[in-house]
């Protein structure tokens, strides 16, 4: 009697184990919804790198948005998003260039540490 429990319960762990797994896909989620960015310091904001073509450019609220391409170490698929910049860092870009960048995502805002055109 025992060992029959044991073998149902055995069976019922298998079947929630993978259906938590069929539901917890990376790809399900908005990667700027995860949390565990959210309440770091600016310092401590993960950067990463990425290559992208410029979509637009609003230099008066210091933005730019890029169609960029995966982002593997934050799990971010290719997407196309706003940026922070500054005047300095938009200087000699326009709209359709590809460049390769660098920011610091924090929670839902991303901000631009260095961008360049792409050779
Ligand atoms: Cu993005």
């Amino acid at each position: 009697m025992k060992q029959v429990f044991v073998t149902i319960l055995t069976a019922t762990l298998v079947q929630t184990a993978t259906a938590a797994d069929m539901h917890d896909k990376p790809m399900d989620r908005m990667p700027m919804e995860q949390p565990m960015q959210v309440e770091q310091p600016d310092s401590a904001a993960p950067t990463a790198k990425a290559r992208g073509t410029i979509k637009g450019i609003d230099a008066a609220k210091g933005a730019i948005t890029l169609s960029h391409g995966p982002v593997p170490s934050l799990k971010w698929p290719s997407m196309t998003m706003g940026f922070t910049t500054t005047l300095e860092q938009l200087k000699g870009l326009t709209v359709g260039d590809e460049v390769n960048f660098e920011f610091q995502s924090q929670g839902m805002e991303a901000r631009i540490v260095s961008i360049q055109k792409a050779d």
